[in-house]
């Protein structure tokens, strides 16, 4: 294979008339039209000098044409790196400047506030809207619509996505060609998907779960997706009848079960129905069966792995387990201390080794090291147990991090912003149970002797800084943190204290 990604997933479709992606307005794309608009984006950006291995990064909204230029990435060779739209011009800065992004793709509204990082990063700005128009898509209308594709290896890079850090500087996790065809032959295989299938597809296209567990997916076996352009509750029951698999974050399912539109009629036809990135609450799961008559598959994974577990398409799926390893990939629960692997049963730290396991941080070889063990080992952080059948439970965190709505929010980013704020002697962020996003973030703040916060001058300073999700939910003031006797801040103490405080 010249291009082992490309020609797996996406090149084997070519001039096939079958439909890709459905809109909602009905329009249908083949598989063959969107091939050709991938190759008409991969001439563009070679056009525009870039050359295998480039990082392209992108902060652009949900559309064929985005899902185009990430083939189209995988076409010409290039590392294909989007980015949350809602993140700032500040965070947006530091993604482009530390992945040494050749080029920045971005919405045209926000094109004037995102120039400066374009020039000082010495990165090409192009423009691509949610509908099509702009400076990429017109030069890619000038481009012929087929393409010599650049080879590549299994082991070279496909994508960069960035993740958080606990010390609150975002890492760039680098997946490999390799990892990622491995995983979506892996699920589409575990979760029975085929060309007869339709996938309701409304989760963001720029983590792991919207663009390689969703997209890759259904690449893998040539089926089509009803493509909308965000989890809007009235736009999913219209949609669910024309389809029928959707994969979703714990919050599309409750939001779902709240509406009595949601009801057995409306999902007799589903096949499948798929939860993950943050716990799917065991009620939720019970709920959704007792209501529909489905049973939600559950799986487990994270930036760094693509998937890791998933619970059984034939076969049990129980609820307040992420299933057993998927196959192919070996995982193991060790000592957070020593490292060492501990017996079935028992809680630690969940460890993965196999092909979907990312190559590293970019430039960041001391916490590549950290995390990544040179046995190929990958320690997640996430606190687990394997019971006697091989099923995980994931049963808490051994990082600081929150995970609000299936986005991940590192406390230490927020509590860097908070403390610089007037008045602000110290902060501390923590996760707070909260019905609609699962977690949510609470701020406590201890006052400056000599001043009071403004908080609602400081809710308007942070929106520079932070994306709006990272927001804290609610801020309060107590006058000192709860502190162990080495004076680490006690976080468990002020989880207790304001349990209630969203629900
Ligand atoms: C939106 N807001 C959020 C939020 N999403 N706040 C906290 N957490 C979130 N997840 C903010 C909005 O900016 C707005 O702020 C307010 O909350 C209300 O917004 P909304 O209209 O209710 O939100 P909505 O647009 O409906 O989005 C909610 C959502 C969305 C759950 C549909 O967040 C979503 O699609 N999440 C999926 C995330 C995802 O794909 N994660 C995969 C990561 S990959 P204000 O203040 O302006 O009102 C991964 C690996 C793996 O983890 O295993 O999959
Ligand atoms: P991210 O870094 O955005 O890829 O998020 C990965 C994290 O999401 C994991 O480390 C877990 O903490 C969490 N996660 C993903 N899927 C699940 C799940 N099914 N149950 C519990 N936590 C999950």
């Amino acid at each position: 294979m010249i291009n082992p990604l490309y020609d797996t997933l996406f090149g084997c479709h070519t001039g096939k008339s079958t439909p890709f992606i459905i809109l909602p307005n009905g329009h249908t794309i083949s598989y063959d039209e969107f091939l050709r608009m991938t190759a008409s984006y991969a001439n563009a950006l070679t056009e525009l000098g870039l050359k295998a291995g480039d990082r392209v990064a992108v902060q652009i909204e949900k559309s064929p044409e985005a899902i185009a230029v990430y083939a189209a990435c995988t076409q010409a060779g290039l590392v294909f790196l989007p980015l949350n739209t809602g993140y700032t011009p500040d965070e947006v800065g530091y993604f482009v400047d530390n992945s040494g992004a050749r080029i920045f793709i971005c919405d045209s509204a926000p094109q004037a506030s995102l120039k400066p990082i374009a020039l000082a990063t010495n990165a090409l700005l192009e423009t691509l809207d949610a509908d099509g128009t702009g400076s990429l898509s017109d030069l890619a209308k000038t481009m012929p619509d087929s393409f010599a594709t650049v080879s590549r290896n299994s082991d070279d890079l496909a994508a960069f996505l960035y993740t958080s850090g606990t010390t609150g500087r975002s890492k760039g996790a680098m997946l490999t060609q390799d990892n990622l065809i491995s995983n979506a032959l892996t699920l589409a295989d575990l979760w029975q998907f085929s060309a007869d299938d339709v996938l309701l597809h409304a989760l963001p296209i720029f983590h792991t779960h919207g663009l390689f567990v969703a997209i890759n997916t259904t690449f893998a076996t040539g089926g089509a997706m009803i493509l909308l352009p965000k989890f809007d509750l009235d736009q999913v029951i219209k949609n669910l009848p024309k389809a029928t698999a959707m994969m979703g974050v714990p919050t599309f399912y409750t939001r779902l079960l709240d509406d009595p539109r949601f009801t057995d009629d409306l999902t007799r036809h589903m096949r499948l129905f798929t939860s993950g990135s943050a716990p799917l609450l065991a009620e939720t799961h019970i709920r959704f069966e007792a209501r529909t008559g489905h049973r939600i598959l559950e799986r487990y994974g994270m930036t760094e792995t693509n998937m890791t577990t998933s619970n059984p398409y034939d076969g049990e799926r129980r609820a307040g387990t992420v299933g057993p390893a998927l196959p192919g990939v070996e995982i193991k629960i060790t000592n957070a201390n020593t490292g060492e692997t501990i017996p079935d049963g028992e809680i630690g730290i969940l460890e993965v080794r196999g092909p979907n396991v990312f190559k590293g941080y970019w430039q960041m070889p001391e916490k590549t090291r950290e995390e990544l063990r040179e046995d190929g080992f990958f320690i997640t952080g996430d606190l687990a147990l394997i019971d006697q059948d091989g099923y995980v439970q994931i049963v808490g965190r051994n990082k600081d991090l929150i995970i609000s709505g299936g986005y991940n929010i590192y406390p230490k980013e927020i509590e860097l912003v908070l403390d610089e704020q007037p008045g602000v002697l110290e902060s501390a962020v923590i996760g707070l149970p909260h019905p609609d996003f699962g977690e949510s973030v609470l701020a406590v703040l201890v006052p400056e002797k000599a001043e009071q916060p403004d908080l609602e001058a400081i809710s308007r300073n942070i929106t520079k800084s932070l994306a709006r999700f990272k927001h804290p939910k609610k801020m309060i003031l107590l006058d000192q943190l709860p502190r162990n006797t080495m004076g680490k801040v006690q976080k468990n103490i002020l989880r207790d204290q304001f349990k209630d405080i969203f629900s």
